[in-house]
Order: structure tokens, then C-alpha cells, then sequence
């Protein structure tokens, strides 16, 4: 469970309210209903209660059940007339036609006045539409949909398994099948010893990461008009910025890990150094393309590289003279705390972008062109790259140099707003005496924690076509991933008199690749959120202890496909309890990822630790701690509706300028090396 405690005092510390509540029939029919609806995604519909949704409903007779008539009619009209995008077509979110027919898909879905009306609209919609299309808008269904909350979608590589997988996995799986021999097949990441960049394979192709960004981008889609939808989506931009953020700077410190330098950014007229082949196969049997190496971007019939440069001088301009353009001749001010946000909605562009004739969409066109960079005209009908998908983009390198150079507009904006003064800075009531991190490993030594690899199965049962599902065989992939042990923080606070605090915790690199020790002002950019949480604090010295595992920017390994449905049957039967969160959060990095792999001697880090004032920060002033502390994932994925409650910056206070070192760190801030040591087994806890 999530909490925070602070040991010399019982009264006010913040207690854990558990938002986990145990599931009725009805939650988990509805349980049950979801996982049948999305087994064997590509194939028809088998589940005989299902069947009998599909053959008895139809939206058409129930328009009084939907918010906006007029949508469902849209959606039909598109079913009829045959203009759906076919079944075996390859589904992109970046295509407009293929997201104007989704989104048409999505309004009737999330305009159902009831439960019922939506999940038969869903089957019934099911095997008409596209596989990958359905599920994008029923899982944004889903995950937006009040009646959902606690509803568990299983994990994006057990539905649409091809999209993970490489190709002789997928071939292993299908020869088990024919034979019905139950099978576990190892699958290899990509590349070879010859590529360096294959040394940090194992982070860009981690399926929970691929997973984490896939449902961030489900969470806060750039098509997302709250005008319409409703839910404001509370600093949508912002969070853009600091999410993909905190994915460059973890693969930077992944890198540095592995003795590679830090990622370089791309730019438009320049070579892709890197290639990238990924080795994996869309379920229609069309091969992702591969990228040789020092490529260059090509103009598509639509959007040159010309168009990229002059959208890319505008947003530059923007930042330089602080004032973004509106389309009604108005200007806005950047120089601010929002003006992130702002910027983060034009570059992405999302929906909110206040400008996107003038501004265009540079992150997500950078997709598009990286995507289709080996064909670029299109001449050879080749399909899209893995670039033109949230759950496979993270397997590219090419993914990490295209955000660094966005990350670099957002640093350029902020590097221009005024550093923070001692007094946005200080805290005068409380001084961190000392911060020390303890692993539970036997082996751990105190400010020494330990990463390793350990394996994960894949169900690969969704990988293969069946046609009796009732006598699947077993087939699963094993995947090698980094882990860590799990560890604590204890952090000595005084504090003058009672008062509460929001604690901060970064961790970065010790020394840069060439084994120099950064300025602050350098390194703070590459600052990994570890966590922030809140606390109480009495008169005196406090001791706070944390455990690694509350994390607010993580979220705890997912139950796979087969255990979810497992659970379900076993509590429908009685012999066991499920319990669900309403808060439950498919965003958020997995937790296994928390701390970059280190080295096999051991690699030096710097831990952070800032606190600061609760009272000024938080600004849902209705909310209490303990309430805050039951969100998950709060760092990275923000919240599902309402406003984030800590009101500070993201990466508040390293997010600015740092002009001298030593008057930065006040009293409430301390720093402390840590190493981080990878070894090649599991250790004994
Ligand atoms: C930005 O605002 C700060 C006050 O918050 C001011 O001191 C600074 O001069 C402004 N910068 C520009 C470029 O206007
Ligand atoms: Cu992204």
C-alpha cells in the first residue's frame, strides 16, 4: 500500500486509505465481458453470450440511449456505405481518415447514457471494424467512461501480441499450435553484438515501457476536445512535456550505463545515423519496414522537410520573444508557469494547440516522417514503421533522438523564464539532516542498491489464430527485463514547528560519458523523478521513511491476460476475492524500471531530496493527503479528471535556471551519492 511514515509521531502522519474495494457480481460480469470481448481481437466473435449481444442489438433502435443520436447515425452511415477501414488493413492513429473513422467509433461508445447500451454497442461494432481501430477507441472508452473506473484492460501485448513480437516468436507460436505442444519461447532483442546501440535494447523494447507510453498517449490523446468529450484534461501540455522528458533522461542514464554516450537529437536535414530493424510482423503478414543506417528524411507527398524547418522556426520564434500567436491576431505571453503547458499543446499539437494552422503538429509529424522515412513517396506501398505507433515506437532509438530535439525546444523555453529565488526555493521551517537509501537485499550495503534481469512470460495465446478456443495449448514468450531490489528512503527532517511537506526525490548520473562531474546547472536536465509525496511533519527531528515501491510515478507489474481471466472466473465462483480500484491507472512506468541499470562494479549516482511547503503547493484544497497518496501514477500520467493536486512545475525545482550552485541548495535540500551495482542473478532478499 501507498503511504508515507513518520516514525516519533502517530497523530497527523498520513495514513493510507486504500481506494481497493472488493468487486460484486455485477463489476465482475462486467470484468469478464471486457477480457471475452477483447480474446482473439482478429478473429470473429465466438463467446456465445456475446454472440447473442452482437445478433440482438442494434444502435439504430436505441438512439433514446445515446448522448448525440446524430454520431451514432455518422457511425452507421460509415458501416453501410462500406467506407470502414478494412479488417486486415494496417490501422494508424496518425492517418486522418483512419482517426476521423475511429474518433466516429469513439462517439458512439463514450456517448452511451448507460453501461449496458455501451458495452452492446461495443460488440456490436466489434467485428465490423478494424481490430486495431476498435480497440484504441474502446480502450479510450473505457479508461473515460465514469461506469469503467476499476475496469482492468489486459495488457497491450497479450490482445494485439504482434505488435511486440518479433517475427520468430511469432512463427515458434504458430508451429506449438499446429502441433498442440504446449511451448515457452525465448524471444531475443533486436539487433547484434555489433550494434552498440543494442546494449540498451532491453529498455526501448520493454513491453511494460512500450505498454506505459501506449496507454499515456490513451489517457491524453492529442484528438481529445474537452468542448465536447467534457474532462479538461488538467495541464494536458504540460504533462507531454514532462513525460517524454523523463523518458529521455532514463535513457540517457540507461546509456551511461552501458557505457554509451548520451543520445543525440535529430534533425531534419540531417543524417539518421542509427538504422533500426525491427524484426517483427503485422499481423496481415506486411514486415514493419527497417531503416539502414544514415538515412536521410524524405519529403512525403504531403508534408515536405522544408514545411518541418519553417513550422519548427515558428515555435522557435514563439519561445525567443515569449508570446505565442493566437488565430484571432492575439498574442499570448509565455513567461510563466503555464507556459509550458501552452507549448507543450503546439508542439505535440494536440487539440489544445491555440494555433495549429500557423504552429502545425511537429512531434507528431516527426512521427509520420521517421515512419516512413525508407519510403518516403510511398512509391513502394510499403507499410508504416514502428515510429507510427505509441506501443512500438519506444523500440526505435530513433524514438529518443526525435524527443531530445523536442525536449530541447522545452528547454529552451525554459532556460528563458527568471530563475527561481531563494525565496521560491527555501523552506525555513524544515532542514534535511540525512537522506539514506537502504535495499533489502542481504548483500545491500546502505546508499548501494542492486538491479538485475529476471524474466517475464508473455501469453501468446492471442498470437495465433484458434479455431476451438476452448482447447487452446499453453504458448507464452519469455522476455529477459531489468528489475531492482526493492529499497527505502529514510530521510532525517527537522522542522521548527509542526507543519506539512511535499517531499521530492531525483536521482542522476554522478559523472557524464567522459567521467566529469556536472555543474547543476547541466545535469539537472537530465534529473530522473524517482518520487514525490506528501508528509507531516511535528517540532523536532522526524525520521521518514518510504518504501521504493509507492512510487508516484510508477505502477506495479500488470496480471497478464490468463491470470486476469483466471481471477475473474475463480471470484464469479466464489473461491476467491477481487478486489478493484476506481483509481486503478494502466499509465505509469513500470516499476521494475525505476532505477537505470547501473554497472557490474558499481556506477555513482546523486539522490536529491527537496521538501517543500504543502500548503503552498497543493491547490485541491478539498483533497486531503491521504487522498493524494491513493493516486497512482501521479508523476508521469497526471490524473484522470479534476486538477493535479501538487500545484509546483513538474521537475520543480530543476526545471530552471541554476545560477550559483551553492545558493541553490537551501536548507531544505540535500544530496547524497548512491551507487548502483548490476549483478547477474537475482539476489537473496
Ligand atoms: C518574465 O517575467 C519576469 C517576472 O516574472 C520578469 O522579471 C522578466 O523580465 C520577464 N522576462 C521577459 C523576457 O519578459
Ligand atoms: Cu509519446
Amino acid at each position: 500500500m501507498r503511504f508515507a511514515w513518520v516514525l516519533l509521531l502517530v497523530l497527523g502522519a498520513c495514513a493510507v486509505v486504500s481506494a481497493e474495494k472488493q468487486a460484486d457480481a455485477t463489476f465482475l460480469k462486467r470484468q469478464l465481458q471486457v477480457l471475452n470481448l477483447l480474446r482473439h481481437l482478429n478473429q470473429p466473435l465466438t463467446d456465445p453470450e456475446l454472440t447473442a449481444f452482437k445478433d440482438s442489438f442494434s444502435p439504430l433502435n436505441n438512439l433514446n440511449k445515446f448522448k448525440d443520436p446524430a454520431a451514432v447515425r455518422d457511425f452507421v452511415e460509415l458501416v453501410t456505405t462500406g467506407k470502414l477501414l478494412e479488417r486486415d488493413a494496417i490501422f494508424s492513429l496518425f492517418n486522418p481518415r483512419h482517426r476521423a473513422q475511429m474518433v466516429a467509433l469513439f462517439k458512439v461508445l463514450h456517448g452511451a447514457v448507460d453501461y449496458d447500451t455501451f458495452f452492446k454497442s461495443a460488440v456490436w461494432s466489434r467485428d465490423l471494424t478494424n481490430p486495431r481501430q476498435f480497440l484504441y477507441a474502446f480502450s479510450v472508452a473505457v479508461l473515460h467512461r465514469e461506469d469503467c473506473r476499476g475496469v482492468i484492460l489486459p495488457p497491450a501485448y497479450e490482445v494485439t501480441p504482434h505488435m511486440f513480437l518479433t517475427t520468430d516468436v511469432v512463427r515458434k507460436a504458430y508451429q506449438a499450435k499446429m502441433t498442440r505442444t504446449p511451448m515457452v519461447i525465448p524471444m531475443r532483442f533486436t539487433g547484434s553484438v555489433n550494434n552498440p546501440e543494442q546494449r540498451v535494447a532491453y529498455f526501448g523494447e520493454d513491453v511494460g515501457m512500450n505498454s506505459h507510453h501506449s496507454h499515456w498517449h490513451m489517457d491524453f490523446p492529442f484528438w481529445w476536445r474537452s468542448e465536447e468529450f467534457g474532462e479538461q484534461k488538467d495541464r494536458q501540455g504540460e504533462l507531454f512535456f514532462y513525460m517524454h522528458h523523463q523518458m529521455v533522461a532514463r535513457f540517457d542514464a540507461e546509456r551511461l550505463s552501458n557505457n554509451l554516450p548520451v543520445v543525440e537529437p535529430l534533425e531534419w536535414d540531417q543524417k539518421i545515423v542509427e538504422g533500426f530493424a525491427p524484426g517483427a510482423t503485422y499481423e496481415n503478414g506486411q514486415e514493419f519496414p527497417m531503416r539502414p543506417d544514415n538515412m536521410n528524411f524524405g519529403d512525403l507527398p504531403w508534408l515536405t522537410i522544408q514545411d518541418m524547418k519553417i513550422v519548427e522556426g515558428r515555435i522557435r520564434d514563439a519561445i525567443a520573444s515569449g508570446f505565442v500567436k493566437t488565430t484571432d491576431a492575439g498574442l499570448i505571453s509565455l513567461n510563466n508557469t503555464a507556459g509550458i503547458d501552452l507549448l507543450g499543446g503546439l508542439v505535440e499539437s494536440s487539440a489544445r494547440s491555440v494555433n495549429p494552422m500557423f504552429y502545425g503538429q511537429l512531434h507528431n509529424d516527426g512521427h509520420v516522417m521517421l515512419s516512413k522515412v525508407t519510403d518516403p513517396q510511398q512509391r513502394y506501398g510499403m507499410p508504416p514503421g514502428v515510429m507510427e505507433h505509441f506501443e512500438t515506437a519506444t523500440r526505435d532509438p530513433a524514438f529518443f533522438r526525435l524527443h531530445k530535439h523536442v525536449d530541447n525546444l522545452f528547454k529552451m523555453h525554459k532556460d528563458q523564464l527568471p530563475p527561481y529565488a531563494a525565496s521560491e526555493l527555501e523552506f525555513p521551517e524544515v532542514t534535511i539532516e540525512a537522506v539514506k537509501v537502504i535495499g533489502t537485499c542481504k548483500a545491500s550495503t546502505p546508499n548501494q542498491l542492486i538491479t538485475y534481469f529476471d524474466e517475464s512470460h508473455i501469453d501468446l495465446k492471442n498470437a495465433v489464430h484458434a479455431e476451438d478456443q476452448k482447447q487452446e495449448v499453453d504458448i507464452k514468450a519469455v522476455v529477459s527485463r531489468l528489475n531492482h531490489e526493492p529499497f527505502k528512503y529514510v530521510i532525517t527532517i527537522n522542522a521548527k514547528k509542526p507543519v506539512r511537506g511535499i517531499v521530492r526525490v531525483f536521482l542522476t548520473p554522478k559523472f557524464n560519458w567522459f567521467g566529469q562531474q556536472m555543474p547543476l546547472d547541466v545535469s539537472r536536465w537530465g534529473f530522473i523523478e524517482l518520487d514525490h509525496f506528501p508528509v507531516s511533519l511535528q517540532h523536532g527531528d522526524n525520521v521518514v521513511t518510504r518504501s521504493s515501491a509507492d512510487s508516484a510515478v510508477t505502477i506495479p507489474e500488470p496480471r497478464g491476460f490468463s491470470q486476469l481471466m483466471g481471477d475473474v472466473q475463480k471470484s464469479i465462483r466464489g473461491e476467491q476475492v477481487f478486489t478493484y480500484d476506481k483509481y486503478y491507472r494502466h499509465c505509469g512506468f513500470p516499476h521494475r524500471l525505476l532505477l537505470p541499470k547501473g554497472k557490474p562494479e558499481g556506477m555513482t549516482y546523486k539522490l536529491y531530496v527537496v521538501v517543500t511547503d504543502y500548503d503552498k503547493d497543493i491547490v485541491t484544497a478539498g483533497m486531503k493527503p491521504e487522498e493524494i497518496e491513493s493516486l497512482p501514477s501521479l508523476g508521469y500520467c497526471g490524473v484522470m479528471d479534476g486538477k493535479i493536486p501538487d500545484g509546483k512545475p513538474m521537475g520543480f525545482p530543476f526545471d530552471r535556471r541554476v545560477v550559483s550552485e551553492e545558493q541553490f541548495l537551501t536548507p531544505n535540500m540535500k544530496v547524497v551519492d548512491l551507487t548502483i551495482k548490476n549483478v547477474k542473478q537475482k539476489p537473496i532478499e
